[in-house]
């Protein structure tokens, strides 16, 4: 039985181009900057990016941490959305390690933070209070639905922040996917931040890697800071291989990814027993809800999926996230929604 794993993006395999460029890869010892293969990636990165430099890195998570730690101090509070990655899902690592408060402000449902409450969030200089560093958008932004904020309302965002001095981090995982929904470059939409981090091993499928793009002086920091958290690495220019064939190679084909998680979500939309409140998809995740009329959880629709060969992540009580790649063919939609109907007639 073939397995479908819908869970994320993350899972994607290495291209048969990126193994062989990977087996090519000239290398050198990236702790002393020699690894030609990583200053490639890293100037092909700052460049796509608009940025002056970027930093190789091992994980997004490792990206925003270090962009976090590179402009904010112990005690400086960073506010982000509640369903923002950051906040959710990186272990705390910028309170725990950087000392840094989060102020959480309600993601909307399109993954934006509302532009009349930021300015309240910023706090008064005042003996009391944190110190308000730094803004944190994502795009696409996962919890909402892997929705894409536009170049206007980051833009907007970018200068409410310059007007209060505040420095602004984008959490672009998926950057490519929200460029290629809008169908503009993706440095439109990394100009308002002042660093971005963007994921090679999701939809772009490298095996290992972000990169954190910003100006020259921050990227100096951040290598520093990388490390300070041990992830400074030497040969590295093996894992840099696949992230210049992901870049290369890897962004056009983001389009079918959408069109498929389009397709599987308007077939399984006319399902009764299934709804989304979250609306359709605008990339590649679909965020399917079981209707109250469906006896069974989320995590038990999952785990009879699974046992059909259908891999899904449990997000809710009753709701499950299906994420398109670069491992998901036109036939494995349809053997899904095939799926999906078994199971849930089966009750
Ligand atoms: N997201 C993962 C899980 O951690 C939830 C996924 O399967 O979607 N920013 C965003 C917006 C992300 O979605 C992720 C990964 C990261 C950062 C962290 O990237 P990694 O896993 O490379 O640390």
């Amino acid at each position: 039985m073939k397995s479908i794993d819908l869970r994320s993006d993350t899972v994607t395999q290495p291209t048969p181009e990126m193994r062989e460029a990977m087996y090519r890869a000239e290398v050198g010892d990236d702790v002393y900057g020699e690894d030609p293969t990583v200053n490639r990636l890293q100037e092909m990165a700052a460049s796509r990016l608009g940025k002056e430099d970027a930093l190789f890195v091992s994980s997004g998570t490792m990206g925003n941490l270090i962009a976090v730690l590179s402009q904010c101090q112990r005690g400086d509070e960073v506010i982000m959305g509640d369903l923002g990655h950051t906040f959710l899902f990186e272990a705390g690592g910028i309170s725990a390690l950087g000392g840094i408060f989060p102020h959480t402000l309600p993601n909307q449902p399109d993954g934006t933070l509302s532009l009349n409450a930021i300015p309240r969030a910023i706090r008064a200089n005042d003996v009391h209070q944190p110190v308000s560093k730094m803004i944190i958008l994502e795009n696409t932004h996962n919890r909402c639905g892997g929705v894409v904020l536009t170049r206007d309302y980051c833009e907007s965002v970018g200068i409410l922040a310059r007007e209060k001095s505040l420095k602004v981090h984008l959490d672009g995982a998926r950057i490519f996917n929200a460029a290629t929904a809008l169908a503009v470059p993706v440095k439109e939409l990394a100009a308002f931040a002042d660093s971005v981090t963007f994921c090679l091993s999701k939809g772009l499928a490298a095996p290992v890697g972000s990169v954190l793009c910003s100006d020259r002086d921050l990227i100096t920091r951040a290598r520093r800071l990388r490390k300070m958290l041990g992830g400074g690495t030497r040969q590295a220019g093996v894992l840099a291989a696949a992230g210049i064939v992901a870049l290369d190679q890897m962004v056009p084909r983001l389009a079918d990814d959408h069109r498929r998680a389009k397709d599987l979500a308007t077939q399984l939309n006319q399902l009764s027993e299934i709804e989304f409140e979250m609306g359709l998809p605008q990339t590649n995740m679909v965020f399917p809800s079981l209707s109250k009329n469906v006896l069974m959880d989320a995590a038990t629709f999952a785990k009879k999926l699974a046992q059909k060969g259908i891999k899904v992540g449990v997000v809710a009580e009753r709701r499950v996230r299906m994420v398109t790649h670069y491992g998901i063919e036109d036939e494995d939609i349809a053997a899904t929604f095939e799926t999906v109907k078994e199971v849930l007639s089966a009750g």
